[in-house]
């Protein structure tokens, strides 16, 4: 597990923390100071800065502007022209685990979110750390913020357990609308997948209404901004969380935001993938010459049809205008404390809860391809619009996440390393780029240190059974005050739905099981070979057996529960879901069933016909 951070979190108040502060400043002196510090970091903020966290939903490492894409987001940019851009930054692979350690800073599988809950294993129902909401062993940021004099905002994508009594209202957020499952439709309470049977928001502890009008990016802004100015008269910092659904599916955005992005892919995504990777390399966030990926991009552009390059072309369009449109709603947000004279001592940060997602209808089983078919409209003129759907698929996916292999769902660089930018002015050099590893349980510790509370120790009244978080805050290294923000030997595990991973230093080992991989164990230098392109665990043995023996321990240290080898997340889904699906499909079972009882009984009275007939015939 990750190293305790280097610096004591809290302000120093005790004679013994006021040592620990002069010691590691002297330690701090004794190392080079990061680059990106700010001249006048060593000052402590007059006031408690206010913190905004942007979590956007599945954007692959190049979505952004600032990361290498085509895809307008001039405020998203701006923050990170203004701030520090990570290119090491890791998650989990999927939703629920990575937003399980951002609320809690401890491995998912302890805070009870070890996997997806709709793809859950058979042999993980009902297990500790499987609950599939945040448990009560571990703390939770917003009641962290709340008990240490923050008011406390949500809006957006929860996914953290449904129910009121599982909601943000009940782990320490003041004010909240929360979608409770793994996403909805972004135009009205409506599934977007047969795993529920509604997509339910509370608000404040009561079911939400959504206005007519329900647009899911604008109205969590319009939410968050409503918030604010509800608890000015409080005169307390805030902590925002903005938790959109852009970019999961279903894409969907207005009309013109889509049509910006006219004829921008009929070009293919050779093309679009190849300029984002010269655009990361000038802007200096990965190396130059890499072989980008070519595993699973293998349908050439010109190898579809013009039907099919229009299509894709549109899917592809309307993901950029629902990013751009995201973007937008960031910026409305930022100019509103802009306005109210709140931007100058606020905190952003800004990231994707995981890769991008390379699913495709066509890659799910009939029963749910079915359900798409009698609840969405699938066609190529309505894509984006209300009561449309739309994934943009595996090759758009891998345009997203590049230059890195693989996707959502895989222990693969383009499931787990994912842009992240923070902006803290005053504090940190503007327009740095950093390769420093982190991964998403230094979230929490790094959000407390902001604030200037102290990491909680377990050892506080009521307190004795919570889970310490184990990650490092990022600040010390931020501000300059650390060389890094990992120590070379510590070591951070990952398992989720099948797929494993584990970080030391500069190695990476993963395993894929099929089809996304091959079953076995890889070993990469990260920092040569971010692609994973080649596998040292021959080359390399002492390395790769200390590697999974690590894994093994981390394994037994955090209650992973490994499915069976014939795992698989799809056949999954449909098993623990077909009772939902049913549910949903009952009308169109019901009348597809009046179709074949009427088929049948026409059958049945033009035999009999037939045979009376043919008796009546003369022989
Ligand atoms: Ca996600």
């Amino acid at each position: 597990m990750p190293a305790p951070s280097h610096l004591p979190l809290s302000r120093p108040s005790t004679p013994r923390q006021r040592l620990l502060v002069r010691l590691s400043l002297l330690w701090a002196l004794a190392v080079c100071a990061s680059p990106w510090a700010a001249t006048a970091q060593t000052a402590p903020p007059a006031k408690r800065p206010n913190i905004v966290f942007v979590l956007l939903d599945d954007a692959g490492f190049s979505d952004f502007g600032a990361y290498g894409s085509e895809i307008q987001t001039p405020t998203i940019d701006q923050l990170a022209k203004t701030g520090v851009r990570f290119t090491n930054f890791h998650t989990a692979s999927t939703c629920e685990s990575s937003r399980a350690m951002l609320h809690t800073g401890i491995d998912h599988h302890r805070a009870g979110a070890g996997t997806l809950k709709v793809v859950m294993a058979d042999n993980q129902k009902g297990q500790p750390g499987y609950e599939g909401f945040l448990n009560d062993k571990a703390y939770s940021l917003g009641q962290l913020l709340h008990d240490g004099g923050y008011a406390t905002y949500f809006a957006g994508k929860w996914n953290l357990g449904d129910g009121v009594e599982r909601s943000p209202g009940a782990k320490g957020w003041d004010r909240y609308i929360s979608l409770a499952q793994t996403g909805a439709d972004n135009y009205e309470a409506k599934v977007y997948a047969p795993l529920n049977m509604e997509a339910v928001w509370w608000e404040d502890g009561k079911r939400a209404q959504l206005p007519a009008d329900f647009f899911s990016t604008r109205h969590y802004v319009d939410k968050m901004i409503q918030f604010i100015e509800s608890g000015k008269s409080a005169n307390k910092p805030f902590f925002a969380t903005i938790a959109l659904q852009a970019v999961h599916s279903p894409l969907q955005a207005p009309e013109v935001d889509i049509n910006k992005y006219r004829d921008r892919y009929a070009q293919g995504w050779e093309k679009i993938r190849s300029e984002r990777y010269q655009r990361q390399v000038a802007m200096g966030l990965v190396p130059a010459g890499m072989q980008l990926p070519t595993a699973v991009l293998a349908k050439p552009w010109a190898s579809l049809s013009t039907a099919d390059q229009q299509l894709y072309a549109k899917k592809m369009q309307v993901f950029a205008g629902m990013l751009d449109n995201a973007d937008q709603h960031i910026g409305r947000f930022r100019d509103y404390l802009q306005r109210s004279g709140q931007l100058d001592n606020t905190v952003f940060i800004v990231m994707s809860d995981n890769g991008a997602d390379a699913y495709e209808l066509n890659t799910l089983n009939l029963p749910f391809r079915l359900w798409y078919h009698a609840n969405y409209a699938l066609g190529i003129e309505t894509l984006g619009q209300k009561g449309s759907y739309v994934h943009y698929g595996q090759d758009w996916a891998e345009v997203s996440n590049t230059p890195l292999a693989s996707f959502k769902g895989t222990s693969s660089e383009g499931g787990m390393r994912v842009p992240f930018i923070v902006n803290y002015p005053q504090h940190i050099k503007p327009g740095g780029v950093t390769d420093q590893f982190a991964y998403a349980t230094d979230f929490l510790p790094t959000v407390l240190d902001i604030a200037g509370i102290a990491l909680p120790t377990g050892s506080e009244p009521g307190a004795a059974q919570r889970l310490r978080p184990t990650g490092s805050s990022m600040l010390p290294f931020l501000e300059g005050r650390a060389a890094a923000i990992h120590a070379p030997t510590d070591t951070i595990g990952f398992e989720g739905t099948g797929a494993d991973a584990l970080f030391r230093g500069n190695y990476k080992i993963l395993r894929n099981m099929p089809p996304a991989g091959d079953g076995q164990w890889h070993l990469y230098n990260l920092r040569q070979d971010p692609t994973e392109a080649t596998d040292l665990a021959a080359s390399q043995p002492q390395v790769f057996k200390d590697m999974l023996a690590a894994y093994d321990r981390y394994v037994s240290e955090n209650g992973v529960i490994k499915p069976a080898a014939d795992y698989n997340p799809l056949g999954q889904l449909l098993k623990n879901n077909w009772p939902v699906l049913v549910r949903q499909m009952a009308g169109v079972l019901s009348v597809a069933a009046l179709v074949l009882l009427a088929l049948i009984v026409a059958l049945v009275v033009g035999l009999r016909r037939w045979i009376k007939r043919g008796r009546r015939q003369p022989t």
